[in-house]
C-alpha cells in the first residue's frame, strides 16, 4: 500500500475510519475503497464497523439530510424514489462482457470495456459535496458455507440504512478472511438529487461485472436497482454458485405445521410481485425468508439458508385480515422504513388497499400530491404506488424460524414454483419427479408482468425458475445445474407447482387469497406421505375430498366439488400451447438448453396427446382417478 493511498483516505475519512478499513489486513478491500473515493470525490467517507452507534449514525443522517422523514409511529422514516425510479429497470441492468463470452439472447449485456468507461464516467466526481459510507455486510448466516462477504460503496443513506435492516453484519466477517479479493463490491451513487430524488434517471445504470464481482449503479434509488446484497448480489451470485456447485434462487423459505410437531421446510420460487412474501407469510407457520436463498448439499441433504435477515415487502394491500403480522409490524412502534405511499403532514400514511380514508393532499411519490393530481399523459396519479414497500427486519416479526441463522441452513423437504397464470396450470400439483419437476414447473413457468418492473403490466413472459432476471450464466448452462443437483441427495425433495392466479372467463380470480394456505398444507402433507393423489398427464394433482377437509379445518371453507373440478380439470390444448412457445424459446435463444430439457417437454407433450386421444381436451379429475 503506498503513501499516497491512504493519505487521501486519512483526508477523507471521518473519526478512526482508516483504521477500521487497515484493521480488516485485506489490500485489495483497501485499493478498491482507495480508488472510489478517488472517483467519485466525496467531500468526507464515513466506514461503518458492525457496531450499533454506526448503524444509529446512517439513521440520524438519513433523517438529518431528509433522504428518510420520521412518521408519526417511533422508529417509522418514510423514503421515496423518483417518479420514474419505482420499480426495477431491466433495460438499463447489463451484464458487462469480454468480447469472447456470450451469455446467450435472453440476457442483456454490453462490452465490458465500453460499458465501464460510461459507468465511470457518470461515477467521476459524483459525489462531490456529499458523504460516502463504507459498509460490511455478510450474504447468508455468517460463520458459515453459505457466507459471501460484501461491501457497499455509496452516498445514499437510505441504501445504508436498508441494508443494516435487511442483512446481517459483516465487518467481523471480512475480519476472519483476511486477505482476499473473494467478496461482492457494490460502487452506487443516487447522483444528483433534487428534493431528495435523483435526478439524472437518464444516466441511470445497473452493470454487473461478473470478472471482478462489482455491480456498479448510478442515478437511482429504488433498491431492487440499488441495495447491492439484494437482486445486485444475486446477478453475482448466480455466477459464482455455478463455478461451485450450488445454487442461488430467488426463492421464499419457510416450515410448514402439522399441528402436532412435525415441522417441514418449503422453498418456493415466484417471479416478483407474484406471492413470495404472503407464501412465507402464512398464519400458523413460520418464516425463515421470502426473497432470495442459498441451496447447498450438505450431508446428503439439501439444504437452503435466507440470504436475508429482513424483508422488502410490497405494501399494498396489506391489511389486518390477509397479513396481520405485517400490518402489525407496521402499526406499532420499531424500525421501519415506508417507500412511496401517500404521508400527511401529521406523518400518517396511507397505501393502496389499506382501507382508511384517503386524505385530500399530502406527499407522496410524484411529491405534492392532491386528490385531483394528474401525470403528464392526464391520467390521475393514485396516492400511492402499486410498487411502494416496507423495510423491517425478520427478527422484528412474531412468526420467524427458528432456522433463520442455522449455519447449515434449513433442510427442504419440497421445492415449489409458481407465477402468474391466469388460464394453464392448476391450483397445485407435484411434479413424476425431479428432472420432470425442474423442466415442466420451474424452467416452463411463464408469469405476467407487474409493477415490480419498468414497463407493460399483465403481458406474460418467460420466467425460468422465476429467476431468469438475475441469471448470469447461459441459461442452458443454469437449467443443467438444476438437473444435476439432485445427484448424491440421499432423499431429494419433491417438486411441486402452485398457480394462485387461476381466473375464470369473465377475468375473477377463481380462487381467493387465503386459498394457498390449502395448497400448502396439502403439500405439507403430500411430503410427508400422508395423502393420496391422483395421477394426470401433467403431475399427481389432489384429491377431492382431501381439499375438502382442508378447506374446512384450515378455513372454515366449503370446498365444493364444482369448484375443484372447475380449478383442476386438466386443459390439455393450453398446456401443448404453452409447451410449444417454451420449446420455442429454447430453440432459438438458448444455443446450450440441454437436451434431458427436450427430453422431457417431449414426453410431457406425448402424455397429454395420448390423453388427449382417450379423454379430449378439457380431462376432469374424476376421469382420471
Ligand atoms: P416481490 O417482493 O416483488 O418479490 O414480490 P412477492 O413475490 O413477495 O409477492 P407478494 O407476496 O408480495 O405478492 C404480490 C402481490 O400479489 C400482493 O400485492 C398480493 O396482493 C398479490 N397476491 C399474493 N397472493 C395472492 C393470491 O393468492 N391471490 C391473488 N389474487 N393475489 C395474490
Ligand atoms: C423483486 O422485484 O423481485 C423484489 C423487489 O423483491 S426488488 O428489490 O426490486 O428486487
Ligand atoms: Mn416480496
Amino acid at each position: 500500500m503506498s503513501e499516497v493511498q491512504t493519505s487521501l483516505l486519512e483526508q477523507k475519512c471521518v473519526g478512526n475510519g482508516l483504521e477500521k478499513i487497515k484493521a480488516l489486513n485485506n489490500v485489495h478491500l483497501l485499493n478498491l475503497i482507495h480508488k472510489y473515493v478517488e472517483h467519485c470525490n466525496p467531500d468526507s467517507v464515513y466506514v461503518c464497523d458492525d457496531s450499533d452507534e454506526d448503524k444509529q449514525y446512517i439513521r440520524n443522517r438519513a433523517i438529518e439530510l431528509g433522504e428518510e422523514r420520521q412518521l408519526k409511529l417511533e422508529g417509522h422514516t418514510i423514503h421515496y424514489d423518483g417518479p420514474k425510479d419505482q420499480a426495477r429497470d431491466k433495460a438499463a441492468t447489463k451484464y458487462l462482457l469480454k468480447p469472447d463470452t456470450d451469455l446467450g439472447a435472453s440476457l442483456n449485456s454490453t462490452d465490458r470495456e465500453e460499458g465501464l468507461k460510461e459507468v465511470h464516467g457518470f461515477l467521476k466526481d459524483i459525489m462531490a459535496g456529499k458523504q460516502l459510507y463504507v459498509l460490511f455486510f455478510c450474504l447468508g448466516p455468517t460463520n458459515s458455507e453459505f457466507s459471501i462477504p460484501c461491501v457497499q460503496l455509496t452516498d445514499s443513506t437510505y441504501v445504508a440504512h436498508s441494508e443494516y435492516i435487511l442483512y446481517r453484519r459483516g465487518y467481523n466477517e471480512f475480519k476472519k478472511k483476511g486477505n482476499t479479493s473473494d467478496y461482492f463490491k457494490f460502487i452506487h451513487s443516487a447522483g444528483a438529487l433534487e428534493n431528495n430524488v435523483s435526478k439524472n434517471v437518464d444516466k441511470r445504470r445497473v452493470y454487473i461485472d461478473l470478472e471482478d464481482q462489482i455491480v456498479y449503479s448510478t442515478n437511482t434509488q429504488y433498491a431492487g436497482n440499488t441495495v447491492g446484497l439484494k437482486k445486485l448480489a444475486l446477478r453475482l451470485a448466480i455466477n459464482k454458485a455455478s463455478r461451485e456447485g450450488w445454487l442461488a434462487e430467488h426463492m421464499m423459505l419457510t416450515s410448514i405445521h402439522d399441528g402436532k410437531g412435525r415441522k417441514s421446510y418449503f422453498a418456493g420460487a415466484f417471479p416478483s410481485a407474484c406471492g413470495k412474501t404472503s407464501t412465507a407469510m402464512l398464519p400458523g407457520e413460520k418464516i425463515v425468508g421470502d426473497d432470495i436463498a442459498y441451496l447447498r448439499k450438505i450431508n446428503g441433504s439439501l439444504n437452503a439458508a435466507n440470504v436475508e435477515s429482513g424483508i422488502f415487502g410490497i405494501i399494498r394491500d396489506v391489511n389486518p385480515d390477509d397479513d396481520p403480522i405485517i400490518w402489525n409490524a407496521l402499526s406499532n412502534p420499531g424500525e421501519v422504513i415506508l417507500s412511496n405511499i401517500l404521508t400527511d403532514s401529521k406523518g400518517n400514511v396511507f397505501w393502496l388497499g389499506d382501507d382508511r380514508e384517503i386524505p385530500d393532499k399530502g406527499i407522496n411519490f410524484s411529491g405534492e400530491w392532491t386528490k385531483d393530481k394528474k401525470d403528464a399523459k392526464g391520467n390521475p396519479i393514485p396516492h400511492a404506488h402499486k410498487n411502494a414497500r416496507y423495510t423491517v427486519s425478520l427478527y422484528a416479526l412474531e412468526n420467524l424460524d427458528s432456522g433463520l441463522d442455522n449455519p447449515e441452513g434449513v433442510q427442504l423437504s419440497g421445492i415449489i414454483y409458481g407465477g402468474r397464470d391466469s388460464e394453464i396450470w392448476p391450483p397445485v400439483r407435484q411434479a413424476f419427479d425431479w428432472a420432470h419437476g425442474v423442466v415442466t414447473m420451474g424452467a416452463s413457468l411463464e408469469s405476467e408482468t407487474t409493477a415490480a418492473t419498468l414497463g407493460q403490466e399483465g403481458v406474460r413472459q418467460f420466467s425460468p425458475m422465476a429467476n431468469l432476471d438475475f441469471v448470469s450464466i447461459p441459461l442452458g448452462r443454469y437449467i443443467q445445474n438444476h438437473l444435476d443437483f439432485v445427484n448424491g441427495i440421499d432423499n431429494p425433495p419433491a417438486i411441486y407447482a402452485v398457480n394462485y392466479f387461476l381466473k375464470d372467463s369473465d377475468g375473477r380470480f377463481l380462487t381467493g387469497m387465503h386459498a394457498k394456505r390449502v395448497w400448502i398444507k396439502w403439500i405439507e402433507l403430500r411430503a410427508n406421505n400422508d395423502v393420496e393423489v391422483i395421477e394426470t398427464p401433467i403431475g399427481f394433482i389432489p384429491k377431492y375430498e382431501d381439499l375438502r377437509g382442508l378447506f374446512k379445518s384450515v378455513l372454515n371453507q366449503d370446498y365444493t366439488e364444482a369448484q375443484y373440478i372447475e380449478q383442476f380439470t386438466i386443459k390439455v390444448a393450453a398446456n401443448l400451447d404453452k409447451i410449444a412457445r417454451i420449446k420455442e424459446i429454447y430453440t432459438s435463444k438458448v444455443p446450450d438448453a440441454p437436451k434431458a430439457l427436450f427430453d422431457a417437454l417431449d414426453a410431457q407433450v406425448e402424455k397429454l396427446n395420448s390423453a388427449q386421444a382417450t379423454y379430449g381436451d378439457m380431462i376432469t379429475p374424476q376421469q382420471l382417478a
